[in-house]
């Protein structure tokens, strides 16, 4: 994993499995454009020459790459959505088949703090939960009730492609998640514009106060915000920066070896002083199999002869 991040370093503690696998056979569905947007063919400008960056990270040099169209979804895939998906194929994602998973320590009620697991060693404001997963996203006695609308968390990149794979869609590429996060705006840094306030107002979902002991939450939220919440960018699509990150098809160091996969956006959890990757170019990676409270994802689509149909 890159360094620096706000992310938990999961290969720092393990749980055996005493849970079946799942069964992983999707069966397609028929797809849907609704909650899609259509990006345009053409040429991007990609990653950024900005001082901001983080050279570790690879985001620049600021490059021009051509994409087909393509469509994706206006926003992170909910709660709601996931548990159609669920209900309707018996999937079983991994922090399930494994049993616990990361919650961020200031948002772990105290009637959990008996099911801890342990703490990262390297970013300790993550701790470790039992039974812990997408329908409970803050330990085992929390639940999605009132989450329909939030973004699904505790998804792995393989929870990921099935889901995308039951609705007849994919991951987006790095590319093509940056370009349609873009909104047409090539050197911009955020969504936005240049500036974290829009017009003096917050923008997206990230972490206000002193990072990691106080979460002012002065953009209105302590955790994951509605996936609808704040302004669209100029194509559409909301909370591209902050809230959660979003997985990508790529792997992260272009091999098909890799186990670990690009990661985009930001999450609640990210800060100026610690992790200031809710920026359009910014990337990090997170193991494929790896899941936390503030990892979800969005699909794309090619263009569709087989999604005519529905539009
Ligand atoms: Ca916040
Ligand atoms: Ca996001």
């Amino acid at each position: 994993m890159a360094s620096g991040c706000c992310s938990p370093a999961v290969t720092t503690l393990t749980v055996a499995s005493a849970r079946p696998d799942s069964p992983i056979d999707t069966k397609p569905a028929p797809a849907t454009l609704t909650g899609m947007v259509k990006i345009p063919a053409g040429p991007f400008s990609m990653g950024t020459n900005n001082a901001l960056a983080y050279p570790a990270d690879g985001e620049g040099p600021k490059r021009t790459v051509v994409l087909e169209e393509f469509w994706i979804d206006e926003a992170a895939v909910t709660n709601q959505a996931f548990s159609e998906f669920v209900e309707a194929s018996g999937y079983i994602t991994e922090a399930e088949r494994i049993g616990w998973s990361f919650v961020p320590a200031f948002l772990l009620s105290p009637k959990d703090e008996q099911h801890l697991v342990g703490t990262s060693a390297d970013t300790p404001w993550w701790v470790g939960v039992m039974n812990t997963d997408w329908r409970h996203p803050l330990g085992p006695s929390s639940s999605i009730q009132e989450l329909q609308s939030h973004p699904v968390v505790h998804v792995s990149w393989e929870d990921a492609q099935a889901f995308a794979q039951w609705n007849g869609k994919r991951l987006p590429t790095e590319a093509e998640w940056e370009k349609a996060a873009r909104g047409g705006r090539e050197n911009s840094l955020y969504a936005w514009g240049d500036e974290l306030m829009n017009d003096g107002d917050h923008a997206c979902n990230i972490w206000q106060g002193d990072f990691p002991t106080s979460n002012s939450a002065e953009d209105g939220y302590l955790g994951t915000a509605p996936v609808y919440s704040f302004q669209p960018n100029g194509y559409g699509l909301y909370n591209v920066c902050g809230n959660v990150w979003e997985w990508c098809q790529d792997s992260w160091n272009n091999s098909f070896t890799d186990e670990s996969k690009v990661i985009k956006g930001g999450s609640f959890m990210c800060h100026d002083s610690y992790c200031n990757r809710y920026r359009l170019s910014a990337r990090t990676s997170h193991p494929k199999n790896g899941f936390t409270a503030h990892i979800g994802f969005r699909c794309v689509a090619d263009t569709p002869r087989e999604l005519l149909g529905s539009l």
